[in-house]
C-alpha cells in the first residue's frame, strides 16, 4: 500500500510564501486523495503490489490496459507531489551554487535568464500540469499528472505544480504570483545534490 509521505517541515513552515491552509489542503487532501485512489486501483492489480511507484509509472505498458490510465493519473499524482514537497524548504530560495550554478550559466547565460525562461514556460502551460527541470538542465512540460519518467526519462531534479489547486487558496487565479512565491522556497542544495548524482 502506498502512503502519504511525511513532510520534512510543518504546514506553517513555508509562511509567508505558502500559507498553512494551502499545505493542509494540497498535501493533506489533494495528495492524500491520489494515494487513496491509487491504493484502490492496486487492489485489482495483485501482481503489481510489490512494485515501487517509480517501477509502476515508469513501465505503464506492463499495466493491464483497463487500469493503465488510472495508474498513470493517481500514481503520477502521488509521485509528482512526493517530488514537489521534497523540492521545497523553509530555508530555500536564493540561487544555487557550485557545479549547478556553473552549468546553468553555461546553458542559459545567467541565473536570471534561466529563471525568466522557467517562469515563462510555467505561465504558458494551458490547463493543469507540471514544469520540470531535468538532470541535463532542459525544461520539460507534463500535462495533468503525467511525469517524465512515464516516457523513460530520468527523474526531474526540480519541478513546479501548476494545477490551480496548488495556488487558488493563496493567489486565486494568479499563477504568476504563485510561481514567484515558489521560487522563494526552492531547496537549491537538494537540486544540486540530484544534479551531481546524474553527472
Ligand atoms: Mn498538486
Amino acid at each position: 500500500m502506498f502512503a502519504l509521505p511525511k513532510l520534512d517541515y510543518e504546514y506553517d513552515s513555508l509562511v509567508p510564501h505558502f500559507s498553512k491552509e494551502i499545505l493542509e489542503v494540497h498535501h493533506g487532501k489533494h495528495h492524500q486523495i491520489y494515494v487513496d485512489k491509487l491504493n484502490t486501483v492496486m487492489e485489482s492489480l495483485p501482481a503489481f503490489q510489490n512494485k515501487t511507484i517509480e517501477e509502476l509509472i515508469g513501465n505503464l505498458n506492463e499495466v493491464p490496459e483497463e487500469f493503465r490510465t488510472a495508474v498513470k493519473n493517481f500514481g503520477g499524482g502521488h509521485y509528482n507531489h512526493s517530488l514537489f514537497w521534497n523540492f521545497l524548504s523553509p530555508d530555500g530560495g536564493g540561487e544555487p551554487s557550485g557545479e549547478l550554478i556553473k552549468a546553468i550559466v553555461e546553458k542559459y547565460g545567467s541565473f536570471q535568464q534561466f529563471k525568466d525562461e522557467f517562469t515563462t514556460r510555467a505561465l504558458s502551460i494551458f490547463g493543469s500540469g507540471w514544469l520540470w527541470l531535468m538532470p541535463n538542465l532542459s525544461i520539460v512540460v507534463s500535462a495533468n499528472q503525467d511525469s517524465p519518467i512515464n516516457g523513460g526519462l530520468p527523474a526531474p531534479i526540480l519541478g513546479v505544480d501548476v494545477w490551480e489547486h496548488a495556488y487558488y487558496i493563496d493567489h486565486k487565479y494568479n499563477r504568476a504570483e504563485y510561481i514567484n512565491a515558489w521560487w522563494q522556497l526552492v531547496d537549491w542544495a537538494g537540486v544540486e545534490k540530484r544534479y551531481k548524482f546524474y553527472l
